[in-house]
C-alpha cells in the first residue's frame, strides 16, 4: 500500500503481507543468495548486496515518506554521503553550507580531496552569497538544514532554484528535520540524504543511511553505486529501521513539543548565554524555518556561562540525559560538540562557526518533559558549584 497520509505511509508503505506465509510484519530475509530457476532467471533477487527483500521494503517506505520515486539504503549516513559524492569526477567542486556534521566535513576534507574533488564551505543564510561563491566547476551544492550543531537554516527553495538554473545538483541533508517536518524534494532539491541512525530509526540501535530522489537517472546511478561499492545495510538493520519508521510521526510530534518547552526554559535561564532553536523568534533563520518546515525539530544548542569547566560539570551531573554523541532517539542525549561530534574541524573552523567551549547540544527525547527540565536544573546547579 502506497497511499495515504504521512502516518499511514510510515506504517504501510513498501510493505504487504508476506506471500508465502501471510506474515503481516516484513520478514527478515537473511539469505545472502537466492536460488535461480536457471542462469539469470530469478524472482528479482540474485545476491543480497545487489538487492534484498527486507531492504526493498525499507526503501519503499523511505521513498514514500520523502515523496520520492527512489530510496537507496546504505550502511551509515556517511556511506550515503560518500555514495552521492562518488557521482562527481576529479576536478569537480562542491559548495557546501559551512555548518555540517563533523564526519561530513571529514569526507570533504580527507577523502574526496584525494580524488580531486574540492569543497568550499560557506554560510548559506544569504542565498546571494551562494551565487557569488559558485565556480565554473561547481557541480553540487550541499546543505544541511537545520545544520549540525548550530541549527542554521538555509532557504532550500531559493538555493535549489539557483542550482537548477546552472545545472548544479542540490543535495539536502534532512537528518535533523526528517521527512515529517521538511520535504526538500518538493522544494526543488535533487537529492535528500539522511543518517537513518537518528530520527528515522529513532531508537539508537542501528547505524544506517539513505538517499532519496525523484530523478530516475540519479536513482539508477545511486542503486548502481550501492551495489558496486557495497556499503549496504544488513537485513536485520533494515528491519529495525522499518519498525522505527512506523512511529516517526508520533515521535516527532513529541520531540518538537518538548524541545520548544525546553528552549523557552533555557532562553529564560540566567546561566545561559545563548539559546539556538529555530522555533524561537530570536533565531535568525526563524522566518525561513517557518516557511519551509512543518515544525522546528527536537534539537537545541546553547552556550552555558562559564565555558568548558561549567559545560563539563553540567554534562557529568545529568541523570536523564546521557552524555553521548548521536541524536534522534527516544532517549535524551546531551553532548559537547567541540570535543565530541565536531572534533574533526580545526579550532579556528569551530571558532568561526561559534562552536565554543561552552556550547552544548541537546537531542530532546520523548521522556516526560518535566523530568527533562529538572535534569537540566541539576546540570545548571552543578555548573555553578
Ligand atoms: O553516523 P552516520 O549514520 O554515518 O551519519 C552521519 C551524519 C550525517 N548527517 C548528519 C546531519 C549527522 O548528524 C550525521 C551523524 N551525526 C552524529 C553522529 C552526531 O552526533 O551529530
Amino acid at each position: 500500500m502506497h497511499q495515504g497520509r504521512f502516518d499511514t505511509l510510515a506504517i504501510h508503505a513498501g510493505q504487504s503481507p508476506d506471500i508465502a506465509s501471510g506474515a503481516v510484519m516484513t520478514p527478515i530475509v537473511l539469505s545472502s543468495t537466492f536460488a535461480q530457476d536457471g542462469p539469470g532467471v530469478h524472482k528479482g533477487y540474485d545476491y543480497s548486496r545487489a538487492g534484498n527483500p527486507t531492504r526493498t521494503a525499507l526503501e519503499g517506505c523511505l521513498a514514500a515518506l520523502e515523496g520520492a520515486s527512489d530510496a537507496i539504503a546504505f550502511s551509515s549516513g556517511c556511506a550515503a554521503t560518500t555514495a552521492i559524492l562518488m557521482m562527481l569526477k576529479s576536478g569537480d567542486h562542491v559548495l557546501s553550507g559551512d555548518d555540517v556534521y563533523g564526519g561530513t566535513f571529514r569526507i570533504f576534507d580527507k577523502v574526496m580531496k584525494q580524488f580531486g574533488v574540492t569543497a568550499d564551505l560557506i554560510d548559506m543564510a544569504d542565498p546571494a552569497k551562494v551565487e557569488a561563491a559558485l565556480k565554473p566547476n561547481t557541480k553540487m551544492i550541499w546543505l544541511e538544514t537545520p545544520s549540525n550543531p548550530m541549527l542554521k537554516i538555509f532557504d532550500i527553495e531559493r538555493i535549489a532554484a539557483l542550482a537548477k538554473k546552472r545545472g548544479i545538483l542540490c543535495v539536502v541533508d534532512n537528518t535533523f528535520a526528517t521527512p515529517y517536518l521538511q520535504s526538500p524534494l518538493a522544494l526543488g532539491a535533487d537529492l535528500v540524504v539522511h543518517s537513518a541512525t537518528k530520527y528515522l530509526n529513532g531508537h539508537s540501535d542501528v547505524v544506517g543511511g539513505c538517499v532519496m530522489t525523484s530523478n530516475k537517472e540519479l536513482g539508477e546511478t545511486l542503486h548502481f553505486l550501492q551495489k558496486a561499492v557495497g556499503s549496504v545495510p544488513s537485513p536485520f538493520d533494515c528491519y529495525l529501521v522499518l519498525r522505527g519508521l512506523k512511529t516517526l510521526g508520533v515521535r516527532m510530534r513529541q520531540h518538537v513539543q518538548s524541545a520548544r518547552t525546553l528552549a523557552e526554559y533555557l532562553e529564560g535561564h540566567a546561566q545561559v548565554a545563548r539559546v539556538i532553536y529555530p522555533g524561537l523568534a530570536s533565531h535568525p533563520g526563524h522566518a525561513v524555518a517557518q516557511k519551509q518546515m512543518r515544525g522546528f525539530g527536537g534539537m537545541i544548542s546553547f552556550d552555558v556561562k562559564g565555558g568548558l569547566p561549567a559545560a563539563t560539570k553540567f554534562l557529568k551531573s545529568l541523570q536523564v540525559f546521557a552524555c553521548a554523541e548521536s541524536l534522534g532517539g527516544v532517549e535524551s542525549l546531551a553532548e559537547h560538540p567541540a570535543i565530541m561530534t565536531h572534533a574533526s574541524l580545526t579550532a579556528e573552523g569551530r571558532a568561526a562557526l561559534g562552536i565554543g567551549d561552552g556550547l552544548l547540544r541537546l537531542s530532546v527525547g520523548i521522556e516526560d518533559v518535566s523530568d527533562l527540565r529538572e535534569d537540566l536544573d541539576r546540570g545548571f546547579r552543578a555548573a555553578l558549584s
